[in-house]
């Protein structure tokens, strides 16, 4: 049985804007109220997929969320036509339809979950969409998430769950606090959970509050049935919340059998590498511990330039490629890591920066874009295959960016109610392309 990880990106939704809504995303705060350019925004997510097909990886596409989200709106209070809901909210409230016309869902690593067949009890390929509680504009994300992932994925193969509850501190922010450490892709894997705190810690005096409850993490390790012994828990330190890492995937990533990670991302990385050596010897392979001190990269520079946001990936011909933002390029330390990991003999034999700017400016980076779905032959066969790219398929949604999309947006822009309509019509024909059929509130 022959299991291959595919990169689900979501792609950029025509209201990308810069509404500064995320406490501790540095990034969404210090860019709050520029003007953001959703084609550009959509292209150059596009244009990340592209790399990676080339590169010989297998690429699907998430689409993105309706809005501004009428429905929610509506819940709220605001009533007449839905152009109508629009305005009033726009005059009463204008940061709650900011919060409800965010396209945050375009950084699918937030978008759930996801367990591999050969990690779960069943054999089934788990899915737990995310809460997202922490962000009220996040944590209306789920419902369709789920939705859409049950689309696509549908049938005996999979196993969804629904998002868990969110109240209080129960946050769960999905695949960004979650990585998986396996010989291959293909072999039983070892499970690691980022988090940073307890649901029911009473935290107080703090910088920025974490996002990810370890009772979320131990929920969803729960509903997918992974083996306790495959499974592992790792706080992360407060420092590094503190310092802008409000998801563990701006300071680690892993892939195989590498985790790369740096210094100051967890409270006690000895332990946590003490556990992944031990529960790893079990399943045949041997943990490659990457760990960038803070005296090359400070947490400053590792969080300005998302060199951990990286997209780690084996290269089908053999060596691990990194992918990162060309922010990691620009800033001399990183640079100057990754050159040396290239030309040094560590896992790491390639390096390629890609322009992701306008999602870097709202915190998300090549690895926040991307949901990692390992699947089997056979897993892949069943999902739906619209949602999986090849070059026609990319040229065709880049043609409907390039139809639909508008090149400068501002936050108050979102009080037009053509926007409304332009968005509806550009999703409209997307569940064409994408073989999804009606999916959309809007469309039912
Ligand atoms: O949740 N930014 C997102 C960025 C998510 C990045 N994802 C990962 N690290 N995996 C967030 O903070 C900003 C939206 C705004 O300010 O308009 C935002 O939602």
């Amino acid at each position: 049985m022959s299991a291959r990880e595919v990169n689900f990106d979501g792609l950029v939704g025509p209201t990308h804007t810069y509404g500064g809504l995320s406490l501790g995303n540095v990034a969404s705060m210090s860019s709050e109220d520029q003007v953001s350019n959703p084609r550009d925004a959509a292209l150059q997510g596009i244009g990340k997929m592209r790399t990676l097909l080339r590169m010989g990886l297998l690429q699907g596409v998430l689409p993105p969320h309706e809005r501004p989200f009428v429905p929610a709106l509506r819940r709220f209070g605001f009533a007449g036509s839905d152009g109508e809901v629009v305005e009033a909210a726009a005059k009463a409230a204008p940061a709650l339809l900011r919060n409800c016309s965010s396209a945050s869902a375009m950084w699918t690593a937030n978008a759930a979950t996801v367990s591999p067949s050969a990690d779960t009890g069943d054999g089934r390929v788990h899915f737990t969409a995310a809460n997202l509680a922490a962000m009220f504009h996040r944590s209306i994300e789920h419902p369709f998430t789920s939705r859409c992932l049950r689309r696509i994925f549908e049938g005996e193969a999979f196993s969804h769950h629904d998002a868990l509850p969110g109240g209080g501190a129960m946050g769960d922010e999905g695949a960004a606090n979650h990585t998986r450490l396996s010989a291959s892709h293909d072999a039983p894997g070892l499970e690691l959970f980022a988090y940073g705190r307890s649901a029911f810690e009473k935290l107080s005096g703090l910088h920025f509050l974490p996002r990810q409850a370890r009772e979320a993490s131990e929920a969803v390790a729960r509903m997918h049935r992974l083996d306790p012994e495959r499974t592992v828990y790792v706080r992360q330190s407060q420092e590094a919340v503190d310092s802008g890492a409000f998801h563990n995937d701006v300071v680690g990533v892993g892939n195989g059998p590498v985790l790369m990670f740096h210094e100051r991302a967890y409270e006690d990385p000895r332990a946590m590498e003490d556990e992944i050596r031990r529960k790893s010897e079990p399943l045949g392979f041997e943990p490659v511990f990457l760990e960038v001190p803070a005296d090359r990269v400070s947490l400053l520079d590792a969080i300005g330039s998302y060199l951990f946001n990286s997209q780690l990936i084996t290269l089908p011909g053999g060596g691990t490629a990194l992918i990162l933002p060309t922010e990691a390029e620009d800033n001399p330390r990183t640079k100057r890591w990754v050159d040396a990991q290239v030309a040094g003999n560590g896992p790491i034999t390639e390096a390629h920066f890609l322009d992701v700017k306008q999602s870097m400016k709202n915190g998300g980076g090549p690895a926040c874009l991307r949901l990692r779905v390992v699947l089997t032959d056979a897993e892949r066969e069943a999902a739906r295959p619209g949602v999986l790219m090849d070059e026609g398929k990319l040229d065709a949604l880049e043609d409907w960016v390039r139809t639909h999309y508008r090149d400068r947006l501002s936050p108050a822009d979102l009080a037009d109610p053509k926007l409304l309509e332009e968005s509806r019509a550009a999703l409209d024909a997307l569940t064409q392309t994408l073989g999804l059929g009606s999916v959309y509130d809007f469309q039912m």
